[in-house]
C-alpha cells in the first residue's frame, strides 16, 4: 500500500482570498517542517502560524495557517497537515512548489480519498458521495449526497447483506440435517424470507430511475412552433439571457443546453429549433436535433402562444410525445385573461413572470415524482454502478430460488446466496478491487 507524501491544492487556483494546500502520508509532518518555519505537530488539530519559505532557496513565499492530524485521526487515515495560504495564483503553487521541494509527491485527481478509502475511513459509497457533494448544483443533490456521506445507502445495503446472511443461515440448518422431516425449518418461511430479500432488493433498485436523474440532472426540452416564445422561457428559467431571442421565426437552429435549478432539483434544460416544415437546411438540420433531444427527454415543455387555438399539427405532436409533458401557454401579458388558461396548461409571461414558479414546480413534480413527493427519508441508489451490482444480487436471489423449486441441492443453491452477498459487498466497497478504485475515482479532482 502506498503511504508516500502526496500533496495538492484543494481550492482551484484563482483568485481568491485563501487557498487550500494539503499534505498526507507517512512523513507528512516531516516534509511540512521543511517548509514552514515554525512548524509544531503538537498539538494536533490546533491551527498556528508560520512563515512558508521554499527549502533550499529560503525565500518567504507567505505567511500560513496550518493544522496537524495524526494518524489515523484525520480524512485520509494518514499523518497530515492542511495549510491555509493567502489565495491567487502565485502563492498557492509556491507553497505547493516548495512542499515538493521538500518531498512530496504532487497527489493525483482523487487520491485523498483513495487513501481514505483504502485506510477504512469511508466506505466507497461514502467517497462517491464526496464526489457528488463537491459536483451539487441543486439542493436535492446536496441532501442526497449528505444522506449518502453519513452510511443512509451504506446502511440500507448493509442491511439487505445481513438478510441475505440471514437466509443463508436459515437454509443451511436445512444442508446440516436433510433427513429431519420436512427439516427444522419450515419451508413457508423460507420462502417469506426470500420474498423479503427480493422485495427490498426491487425497491432499492426502483430509486435508481430519479436517482440518476438527480446525480446528471433531468432531461427538460423545450419545443413548440417558431416564435412560440421558447427561447424566452428558456432564458427567464436560467436567470440569463443565454439564447437569442427575436421576432423572426426560426431564429434558433441548433440545441441549447443549460443547468438550471427548479423546485430545488437539477435540470439540464434545453432550447430547440422550432418545428415547422422547412425548405431551409440548416434549419432543417436543427428540426432534426430538436427530435433528437425530444425522444430522450425526461420532461418536454411544450410552448404555444395563450389565446389561440392549437393547429392541427401541434395537436399531432403533443400526441406523440412519450415523455411527462408540460403544457405551457406563452405570452400571457398579450392575451385576454379570460381565453389564457385551459385544463393543466400553465400559463407564463416573460414580461410579467407571471406562472414561472409555477411551471418550476411542475417540472420538479413531473421529474422527479417520488422524491418531490416523499421529502428525503429514504435512501436512492444513483450510480449504474449501484444499479448493476443490486440487479447482480437480486437475478442471484431469484436464481436461489428456482434452484429450490427445481430440487437442487441445498449447498449448490447457496453458491447463488454467496455470489449475492458479493455483489452487495461490491457496491458498498468492502473489498475492493483494484479496477474498481480506478473507475470510481476517475472522475474525482486532484486535492480531493
Ligand atoms: N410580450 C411578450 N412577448 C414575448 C414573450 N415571450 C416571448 N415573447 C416575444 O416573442 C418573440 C419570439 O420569442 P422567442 O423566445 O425568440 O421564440 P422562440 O420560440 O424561441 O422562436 P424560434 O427560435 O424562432 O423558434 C420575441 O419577439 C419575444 O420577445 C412574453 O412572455 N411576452
Ligand atoms: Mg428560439
Amino acid at each position: 500500500m502506498l503511504t508516500d507524501v502526496i500533496a495538492a491544492l484543494a481550492t482551484p487556483p484563482g483568485r481568491s482570498g485563501l487557498a487550500l494546500v494539503r499534505v498526507s502520508g507517512s512523513g507528512a509532518h516531516e516534509v511540512a517542517r521543511r517548509v514552514l518555519t515554525r512548524f509544531r505537530a503538537e498539538p494536533w488539530r490546533t491551527a498556528r502560524l508560520s512563515p512558508a519559505v521554499h527549502p533550499t532557496r529560503r525565500e518567504l513565499l507567505d505567511e500560513a495557517l496550518y493544522v496537524t492530524y495524526r494518524a489515523p485521526a484525520s480524512y485520509t487515515g494518514e499523518d497530515m497537515v492542511e495549510i491555509s495560504t493567502h489565495g491567487g495564483l502565485l502563492v498557492p503553487a509556491e507553497v505547493l512548489g516548495a512542499l515538493h521541494a521538500a518531498g512530496a509527491r504532487q497527489a493525483v485527481a482523487g487520491e485523498f480519498t483513495r487513501r481514505a478509502v483504502v485506510n477504512g475511513k469511508l466506505d466507497l459509497l461514502q467517497a462517491e458521495a464526496v464526489a457528488d457533494l463537491i459536483d451539487a448544483t441543486a439542493p436535492a443533490q446536496r441532501r442526497a449526497a449528505l444522506g449518502q456521506l453519513d452510511r443512509g445507502l451504506s446502511a440500507r445495503i448493509g442491511g439487505l447483506r445481513e438478510q441475505v446472511l440471514q437466509l443463508e443461515a436459515l437454509v443451511s440448518y436445512e444442508i446440516d440435517f436433510p433427513e429431519e422431516d420436512g427439516g427444522p425449518v419450515p419451508p413457508e418461511r423460507i420462502a417469506e424470507a426470500i420474498a423479503a430479500v427480493e422485495s427490498a432488493l426491487s425497491r432499492l433498485i426502483g430509486t435508481a430511475g430519479e436517482g440518476e436523474r438527480l446525480r446528471e440532472g433531468a432531461l427538460a426540452v423545450i419545443a413548440g412552433r417558431p416564435n412560440a416564445g421558447k427561447s424566452s422561457l428558456f432564458n427567464a428559467l436560467l436567470g440569463s439571457e443565454r439564447a437569442i431571442v427575436t421576432h423572426v421565426p426560426g431564429t434558433t437552429r441548433d440545441a441549447i443546453e443549460a443547468p438550471a435549478t427548479c423546485g430545488g432539483f437539477p435540470f439540464r434544460l434545453i432550447d430547440t429549433a422550432g418545428l415547422r416544415e422547412s425548405g431551409d437546411a440548416v434549419e432543417r438540420i436543427g428540426i432534426e436535433v430538436s427530435l433528437r433531444y425530444l425522444a430522450a427527454a425526461d420532461v418536454v415543455i411544450f410552448c404555444a402562444e395563450a389565446g389561440r387555438a392549437l393547429t392541427e399539427e401541434e395537436q399531432g405532436f403533443l400526441a406523440g410525445v412519450e415523455a411527462p409533458l408540460v403544457r405551457v401557454r406563452t405570452k400571457a401579458d398579450l392575451a385576454e385573461p379570460s381565453r389564457a388558461a385551459q385544463g393543466d396548461e400553465v400559463v407564463v409571461s416573460v414580461q410579467t413572470g407571471e406562472g414561472l414558479a409555477a411551471l418550476r414546480a411542475r417540472l420538479a413534480e413531473l421529474a422527479f415524482t417520488t422524491l418531490a413527493g416523499r421529502g428525503d427519508v429514504e435512501p436512492l441508489i444513483t450510480r449504474e454502478r449501484h444499479r448493476d451490482a443490486l440487479e447482480r444480487a437480486l437475478l442471484e436471489v431469484r436464481g436461489f430460488r428456482c434452484a429450490r423449486d427445481e430440487g437442487f441441492e441445498g449447498a449448490v443453491a447457496a453458491t447463488h446466496l454467496r455470489a449475492a452477498v458479493a455483489a452487495l459487498e461490491d457496491v458498498i466497497g468492502v473489498v475492493t478491487a483494484e479496477d474498481v478504485l480506478e473507475l470510481v475515482f476517475a472522475t474525482f479532482c486532484v486535492g480531493k
